[in-house]
């Protein structure tokens, strides 16, 4: 891709779009960026892209900004049906992502991880083996490294190990991953794509340049990600916890085994019993990341070591700590409703659940029989609590909260020791939060002072 003297704008001046602007402008693009966020908000940002030589438009996005560009390069959270965007769609104008963009710099090759949930969880996992096994690898994507910033550390020999979603599926055309992985497919982010068919559609696009060399890792208990199988040229090995498949990786008695290839010996890989994690989606987690990271080269004795030895990723799932007998959990992370069930079902009952934030147009009513059967009160958090409480009334003890730290508090008056106070609000948290890591954080606090 040759960018010297194009011109080029960055649409979104966050992780990806800085990242962005800074590497176009190092490959001698004539580069602009363009934020909805004030100058004011921006401030921090600026100085630094003006330095490097990069035109800087704050406060929106102006028509003709976005004309005589001959490439947009667009942020995940952008919408493509943004006015602006989508006119210069109509004009030819090619509109691509970060992911995109970084794709055709990086070197080595790209196993790659989409999925509603378990996503970051699995690429941290698939990262550990390959360090624990000596294959060279970077960890980046939506876990919160923009992709562009592995190109300078990637080499021919480097597995590239990327969490993507579906904002940034939604703008690849070349991006090819050697590995693919489709953990699940459940409604989430309907908000933005309109409809659940769109919203799965978007994750297949992972495979969509995948070759007969390459390798697609599908989950063999999800139906909309055995729709993916359709759409691909690519080798399937599928993942099971529940029964023996032919080729890749599932639970057999108490054991985790690969299967190389149709009609091969399955490989031992582990005891499940191994798995430090909570909750049966996790177990779907490891066996994605184990057969990926078998594809990649991993030997089964160092996958063992690294699963048995890796740690609850931050915010999902996480325990906090223990007070007056009861344990606090945090799934910040948790933010859509299949995610928040999953995070129920770790648990066998007296759990105090937090729910809310901001709604992403999801239907809370599908928690109903979990909560039912597990949960001994709900407590509402955020813009999405009013929906909640209406669609889940009668189902359980209701408590408006309002806010994450009466929240807490409640649960902690009314929780008795062996109970479970577990955040998993099955919603975004751009309402009260900076983002989900904020609500995490903001959580392990409260929850730390409970204590003192
Ligand atoms: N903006 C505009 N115009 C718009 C919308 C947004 O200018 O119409 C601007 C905002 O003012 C802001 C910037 O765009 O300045 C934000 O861009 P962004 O939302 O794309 O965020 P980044 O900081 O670039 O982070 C993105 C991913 N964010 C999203 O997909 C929303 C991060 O995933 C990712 O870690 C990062 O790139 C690096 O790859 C976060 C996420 O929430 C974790 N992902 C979603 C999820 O996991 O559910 C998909």
């Amino acid at each position: 891709m040759e960018l010297k003297n194009k011109r080029v704008l960055v649409v979104g001046l966050g992780k990806s779009g800085i990242a962005a602007a800074l590497f176009l402008r190092q490959q001698g693009a004539r580069v602009t960026v363009s934020d909805a966020r004030s100058a004011t908000a921006l401030a921090g940002e600026i100085p630094a892209l003006l330095e490097a030589g990069i035109m800087v438009e704050s406060g929106g996005h102006g028509l003709l900004t976005f004309r005589r560009q001959d490439l947009i390069v667009i942020s995940p959270g952008v919408p493509l049906d943004t006015p602006e965007v989508k006119q210069v769609i109509g004009f030819g104008v090619p509109v691509i992502g970060e992911l995109e963009l970084a794709s055709r710099f990086l070197k080595g090759r790209i196993l790659a991880i989409t999925g509603s949930n378990g996503k970051t969880t699995t690429t941290t996992l698939v990262g550990k083996i390959l360090d624990e096994s000596g294959v060279p690898s970077l960890v980046g994507g939506n876990i919160g490294t923009p992709v562009i910033n592995l190109i300078p550390e990637s080499t021919d020999q480097t597995v590239n190990v990327l969490e993507v979603s579906s904002f940034q599926l939604e703008t690849i055309q070349q991006f090819r991953p050697w590995i693919a992985v489709v953990l699940n497919i459940t409604p989430d982010h309907l908000d933005r794509h309109g409809s659940f068919e769109t919203y799965a559609a978007m994750k297949a696009r992972i495979t969509e340049n995948q070759q007969t060399g390459d390798f697609l890792v599908l989950n063999a208990e999800d139906k909309p990600t055995q729709m993916v199988a359709a759409k691909t040229k690519a080798q399937i090995f599928w993942f099971s916890p529940r029964r023996p498949i032919k080729q890749g990786t599932f639970v057999y008695g108490d054991a985790i085994v690969f299967v190389p290839r149709e009609g091969a010996k399955a490989e031992p890989i582990m005891p499940v019993a191994e798995i430090p994690l909570k909750g049966a989606h996790n177990v779907e987690n490891v066996l994605a990341a184990i057969c990926a990271a078998r594809l990649a080269g991993a030997p089964a004795e160092k996958i063992r070591s690294a699963v048995a030895n890796f740690k609850a990723v931050e915010h999902r799932l996480e325990f906090v700590h223990t007070v007056e007998g009861v344990d606090y959990f945090n799934d910040s992370k948790a933010t859509n409703v299949d995610a928040a069930m999953k995070a129920v079902a770790a648990f066998p009952g007296g759990i105090h659940l937090i729910l809310g934030g901001k709604d992403k147009d999801s239907d809370y009513t599908t928690l109903s029989p979990l909560l039912r059967e597990r949960v001994k009160a709900v407590y509402t958090i955020g813009s999405a609590a009013e929906k909640i409480e209406r669609q889940l009334q009668g189902v359980v003890k209701m408590v408006g909260a309002g806010t994450i730290d009466v929240a807490v508090h409640e649960a902690a008056k009314a929780a008795l020791p062996g109970d479970v106070v577990l955040l998993a609000p099955a919603c975004s948290s751009f309402d009260q939060f900076e983002n989900y890591e904020h609500r995490g954080r903001t959580f392990r606090r409260i929850v730390q002072e409970l204590d003192q």
